[in-house]
């Protein structure tokens, strides 16, 4: 029977290359994120390309009753998920603490805190069931590292690094993994999202050096998934090899 991968964040950037990548491996796949025309036309492309069925769930993660509605009221089938992709995340504004909106603040925090967060707590208790699973939260080198500005998405990451030790602690008993991968940049939308729709601000941000693909970091995570039973790669970080560091880059 194909294994299962249940990605979050998957209509964009890092979640639809691991859509791509764990098709190709032949898992069948539950695709989330909020906009579902995005969720459907990536269905449709897999299932053709790679015939592995593909389910799709559109909420809102932060919204707890819709995550919980959504993934309990998936058929049971669906719910033998052997990797979860802890995927869905953003960065909201780059403002210093004294000036920061306190609106981007709750989204970045409800999104990539507790949104992980809600989504986690189902599918673990799936996974306490099967007896197996692997759950993969992408951290972030915002999780590693503060940067001037970065404040509160930082915040964010050294939640979601903090969580990913403590749900490798707590389900150390239950035969699952959990690993994090925190990348460096990353040319994905992510930073169109933080500015707001600024497309001349974001490309700014990946001038002069090479960045890192959503491709290059779904391999990654693939390569995390895909190791024997027996081992747990705990923590990674992967970096434009012209990032040194969350301020560190080489431009040429
Ligand atoms: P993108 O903006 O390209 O993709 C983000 C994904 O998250 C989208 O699919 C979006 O779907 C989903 N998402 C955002 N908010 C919500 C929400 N409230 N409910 C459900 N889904 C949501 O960014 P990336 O692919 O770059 O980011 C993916 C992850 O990687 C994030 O956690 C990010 O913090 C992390 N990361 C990114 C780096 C980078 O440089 N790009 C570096 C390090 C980590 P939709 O809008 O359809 O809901
Ligand atoms: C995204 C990378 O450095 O913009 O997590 O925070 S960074």
């Amino acid at each position: 029977m194909a294994k299962i991968a249940l990605i979050t964040g998957a209509t964009a950037g890092i979640g639809e290359a691991c859509a791509h990548t764990f098709a190709r491996e032949g898992y069948n796949l539950i695709l989330t994120g909020r906009r579902m025309d995005r969720l459907e036309k990536i269905a449709h492309h897999l299932n053709d390309k790679y015939n592995v069925e593909v389910a799709v769930s559109s909420f809102d993660v932060r919204n707890r009753e819709q995550v919980i509605q959504n993934l309990e009221g998936l058929p049971a089938h669906w719910k033998k998920v052997d990797v979860l992709v802890n995927n869905a995340g953003l960065s909201q504004g780059l403002d210093p603490i004294q000036n920061g909106s306190y609106d981007d603040w709750d989204t970045m925090i409800d999104t990539n805190i507790k949104g992980l967060l809600y989504v986690s707590r189902v599918v673990s208790n799936w996974m306490i069931t099967n007896g197996y699973g692997h759950i993969i939260n992408l951290g972030s080198i915002a999780g590693k590292e503060v940067y001037p500005n970065g404040n509160v998405y930082c915040a964010t990451k050294h939640a979601v690094d903090a969580l990913n030790k403590g749900m490798r602690l707590d389900l150390n008993d239950k035969g699952i993994r959990v690993s994090a991968v925190h990348p460096g940049a990353v040319e994905t939308e992510f930073s169109e999202v933080r500015f707001k729709g600024d497309k001349d601000r974001a490309k700014k941000v990946y001038e002069g050096f090479e960045p890192l693909v959503a491709d290059d970091v779904a391999e990654t995570i693939w390569f995390v998934a895909s190791r024997p039973a027996h081992i747990n790669i705990n923590d990674l970080v992967i970096m434009p090899t012209a990032q040194a560091s969350a301020t560190n880059i080489f431009r040429k």
